[in-house]
C-alpha cells in the first residue's frame, strides 16, 4: 500500500486537522504532547489479515464465514440464506457445480474474500464502516453484487462492524446506533413464529408462518418467557388434538402440525395463548408468503397438498376479503407478503383498508429503489429487513432509515436458512426497528438472536426501553 493511500485509508489528514483544532480549543500549554496524545486515541488498529471459509447453515448448506483480525483479536461473522431468493434482490453466489453440494457451494465467494476483498481490506480501520462498504462495492462494480457475491460482502460486512464497535470499546448495539447518526437503541418486540408452513413445513398449509408478538410485556426478558410459555402450550394442544406427530417443527422451528386452513392454525394459537393467560398482552401476526403459490394472477391455496392442488384458487379481491375476515376474527396486527411480489396492485388496495401493519417482504426484498416505489404509492407500511438481501451493513442502515422517515413500521429479520451468528440482535436494537423476526423460541440458530436480546438487556439495565405497545413506531 503506497503512503498516500494509507493515509486515505485512515482518514489521518483529517484526523491531524482534528487534533491541532483541539489543543486550539483547550489552549494547553504543550500543544505537541497535547497532539501525539490524541493521535494516539484516533488512530486505530487496523484490519490485519481476513480469512474466509465455508461452513453450513441451519439447513445443512454451504454459506461463507469470515474471520477478520484487527490487532485487538479476531472478529467472526456468517451470511444468512432464504428460501426464495428473487431477481431483485443482491446476488448470492454459488458455485453451481452439481457435483458438490447440488451445486449450492460456496468456494467462489470464500475465493473472492481470501483473495480480492482481503487485499482492498487490510489496512482500512475498522470503525470506518461506510468506507469499508463502498470499498467492497467499488471492488465489485455491478449493481447486484454478482461479482464478489453479497454473500462474501455481508459476512465481512458485519465481521468489520463487530471490530468496529471492539474497537471503540462500545457493545456492538451502541456502534451500530452510532453508525446510524440517528437512534438511541430500543429492544425490539419479537415476532415469534409458533406455527409454521409454506415451503418451511411438509404439512399442507400454504400459509408460511403464523406468529406471537406479546407488545404486553413489561420488557423484552418477559416477553420472551411469554412467547415460550405460549409455544409449550400450543405443544401440547397439538399433541392433544392431532397426535405427537404434528409437533414436529418447520425449518425456522414452528411446529407443523398437518392442518390446511388459516383458520384451523390461527385457533390452536389463540387456545394457546388463553391457556398461557396472555389474551390480553399477545397479538397476532402472519406471514402468508403468497409469492410461493401465486400462480398467474391468483392464489393457489392448496398448492401443497396432493391431488387438491389448483383447486382452490383465489383471486387477489377474493384474498381481501379473506384478510379482512380473519383480521375481523382473530384481531391480526400485522400480516407479511399477502400477495405476490408483484401485485403491488392488491397489496396497496388491502393496506388502503388500514386494518393491520402490512409488511412488505419479497415486495420490496430490502431494495432502496422498491421501498421508495412503495413509499410513494402507499403501497404498504412495514419493511422486513433481511440483510442478506442488500448485502452491506452501510446500505441496511440506510434502508431503515428510508423506511422510518416515512413512519413505516421495520422489522429485522432472520432468514430460514440460519447460522449461530445473532447480529442481526444487536441490529435491531441499534437501529430501534421495534420489531424482530428470529422464529420459534426452539433451535439454536433461533435462539442465538433470542438470547442475544436477553443479555443486551441485562446490560441496559435501568437504560433499557422496550418497544412493547410501541412496536412499529418505537
Ligand atoms: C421470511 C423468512 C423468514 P425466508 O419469509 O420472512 O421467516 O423466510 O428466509 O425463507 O425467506
Ligand atoms: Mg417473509
Amino acid at each position: 500500500m503506497s503512503v498516500q493511500d494509507y493515509l486515505d485509508k485512515h482518514m489521518l489528514p483529517r484526523k491531524i486537522e482534528d487534533a491541532v483544532n483541539a489543543a486550539v480549543r483547550a489552549k494547553t500549554p504543550d500543544p505537541v504532547l497535547f497532539i501525539s496524545n490524541h493521535m494516539k486515541k484516533a488512530v486505530p488498529s487496523a484490519i490485519t489479515k481476513i480469512k474466509a471459509r465455508q461452513i453450513l447453515d441451519s439447513r445443512g448448506i454451504p454459506t461463507v464465514e469470515v474471520d477478520l483480525y484487527t490487532n485487538k483479536g479476531m472478529y467472526r461473522a456468517s451470511a444468512p440464506s432464504g428460501i426464495y431468493t428473487g431477481m431483485y434482490e443482491a446476488t448470492e453466489l454459488r458455485d453451481g457445480d452439481k457435483a458438490k453440494y447440488l451445486g449450492k457451494g460456496v468456494s467462489k465467494a470464500v475465493k473472492n474474500i481470501n483473495e480480492k476483498i482481503s487485499e482492498a481490506l487490510i489496512g482500512m480501520d475498522p470503525t470506518l464502516q461506510t468506507q469499508i462498504d463502498q470499498a467492497m462495492m467499488d471492488l465489485d462494480k455491478t449493481e447486484n453484487k454478482a461479482e464478489l457475491g453479497a454473500n462474501a460482502m455481508l459476512a465481512v460486512s458485519i465481521a468489520a462492524c463487530k471490530a468496529g464497535a471492539a474497537e471503540k470499546e462500545v457493545p456492538l448495539y451502541k456502534h451500530i446506533a452510532d453508525l446510524s447518526g440517528k437512534y438511541d437503541p430500543v429492544l425490539p418486540v419479537p415476532a415469534i413464529t409458533v406455527i409454521s408452513g409454506g415451503k418451511h413445513a411438509g404439512n399442507n398449509l400454504a400459509l408460511q408462518e403464523i406468529m406471537i408478538l406479546p407488545t404486553g410485556a413489561h420488557n423484552f426478558e418477559e416477553a420472551l418467557q411469554m412467547g415460550s410459555e405460549t409455544y409449550h402450550h400450543l405443544k401440547a394442544i397439538i399433541s392433544e388434538k392431532c397426535g405427537s406427530n404434528g409437533c414436529n417443527v418447520g425449518d425456522i422451528g414452528g411446529l407443523a402440525p398437518d392442518i390446511s386452513s388459516f383458520s384451523d392454525g390461527l385457533d390452536l394459537v389463540k387456545e394457546a395463548i388463553d391457556r398461557a393467560g396472555y389474551n390480553d398482552k399477545i397479538k397476532l401476526a402472519i406471514d402468508v408468503a403468497a409469492t410461493e403459490f401465486c400462480i398467474g394472477k391468483k392464489y393457489d391455496l392448496d398448492f401443497k397438498t396432493p391431488n387438491k392442488s389448483g383447486q382452490n384458487f383465489k383471486t387477489g379481491e377474493e384474498m381481501i376479503e379473506m384478510y379482512t375476515r380473519l383480521c375481523t376474527d382473530y384481531a391480526i396486527a400485522s400480516i407479511e407478503q399477502p400477495f405476490d411480489k408483484d401485485d403491488w396492485e392488491h397489496t396497496k388496495l388491502f393496506s388502503g383498508l388500514g386494518i393491520c401493519q402490512v409488511v412488505g417482504d419479497d415486495l420490496l426484498m430490502s431494495n432502496p429503489k422498491r421501498i421508495e416505489r412503495a413509499i410513494d404509492e402507499s403501497t404498504c407500511n412495514s419493511l422486513v429487513l433481511k440483510i442478506n438481501q442488500i448485502g452491506t451493513v452501510t446500505e441496511a442502515i440506510e434502508v431503515v432509515k428510508q423506511a422510518k422517515d416515512a413512519q413505516w413500521g421495520v422489522v429485522a429479520s432472520h432468514r430460514s436458512g440460519e447460522t449461530e451468528d445473532s447480529f442481526v440482535a444487536d441490529l435491531a436494537v441499534g437501529l430501534a426497528t421495534g420489531q424482530i423476526k428470529a422464529g420459534a423460541p426452539c433451535r439454536g440458530e433461533r435462539l442465538v438472536k433470542y438470547n442475544q436480546l436477553l443479555r443486551i438487556e441485562e446490560e441496559l439495565g435501568s437504560q433499557a426501553k422496550y418497544a412493547g405497545e410501541n412496536w412499529k413506531l418505537p
